[in-house]
């Protein structure tokens, strides 16, 4: 039976801790969402992290204790952002990878972001392209809209398959400012992938369940957490990650296709077990 790879976001750069107190920002925190997010289904974990004062970093010696905490606590794979926050500098966001993550996100475009851009210019896509390919840290392919698809596909006709050798891609739909998170619109960006690649989605804010019955149904996978939606339900805030994870689990095995755990994952990635 065919199953259901789920990505979970627990923390992201744009919630305000102050406001969110459930959002997970210290390692203690991070760890143990991570725990409790794989108990529940999820295989893969993108990290976001902050500083002692909650704020977004790209702190080296953080991500590179954060990569090891999260190794040691889980069996996750663990993909760092490079996306970082919008104010983060190129140098910074190509530097993620010298924490020697297994996976990192790989953003194909500019796009406006609320009232932000978050930047991703060609010379910059091509650098740290190359450079997972250096490393070999497995790239997910973040689209946000329509054209980083064409991005998308000119970078792997000018320099070639991804580490792992497998690419796939997640569909981020409903940025105020990118593609909207709609059934039409996740057809289209679907049909207009490689051949051979894999797909997940993720709906943000009032989007999140839209994108997630449509990306189940149409044979995709799933990234769910509170980078992405505050919300469970109308009027009531999420709780904690795991909750997120445990609906999308659930709604998986109801579709028949049961969460991936993390060995299946790395195989399907492309990405090297652990070392025993
Ligand atoms: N925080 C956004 C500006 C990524 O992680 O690669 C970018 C983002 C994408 O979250
Ligand atoms: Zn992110």
């Amino acid at each position: 039976m065919a199953s259901t790879l789920i990505t979970v976001a627990p923390t992201g750069a744009e919630a305000d801790k102050a406001a969110v107190p459930a959002l997970p920002v210290t390692l203690d925190e991070l760890v143990g969402t991570a725990k409790e997010c794989e108990a529940a289904g999820a295989a893969v974990i993108h990290v976001h992290i902050r500083d002692e004062a909650a704020r977004p970093t790209l702190d080296r010696g953080r991500l590179t204790a954060t990569v090891a905490a999260l190794r040691e606590g889980t069996d996750l794979i663990v993909q760092l952002s490079t996306g970082g926050a919008v104010t983060d500098s190129f140098a910074n966001r190509l530097a993620v990878l010298d924490a020697a993550p297994d996976a990192c996100s790989l953003t194909c475009g500019t796009v406006n972001f609320g009232a932000d851009v978050f930047s991703n210019p060609w010379g910059f896509i091509k650098e740290l392209y190359q450079l997972t390919q250096e490393r070999q840290v497995v790239p997910e392919f973040e689209l946000f809209d329509l054209g980083q698809v064409a991005t998308l596909h000119r970078l792997l006709g000018e320099f070639g398959p991804p580490a792992g050798g497998h690419v796939h891609c997640d569909l981020v739909m409903g940025v105020p400012g990118g593609m909207p998170g709609d059934v039409p619109t996740l057809a289209a960006a679907v049909a207009a992938l490689p051949d051979g690649a894999t797909w997940s989605a993720t709906g943000i804010g009032r989007t999140t369940l839209p994108v997630l019955f449509t990306a189940l149904a149409a044979g995709g996978h799933l990234r769910v957490g509170m980078e992405d939606t505050l919300s469970f339900a109308r009027g009531r805030p999420v709780a904690r990650n795991a909750e997120l994870v445990e609906r999308a689990a659930e709604l998986a095995r109801l579709a028949q296709r049961p969460p991936m755990r993390p060995a299946e994952a790395r195989a399907f990635l492309g990405i090297p077990g652990r070392p025993a």
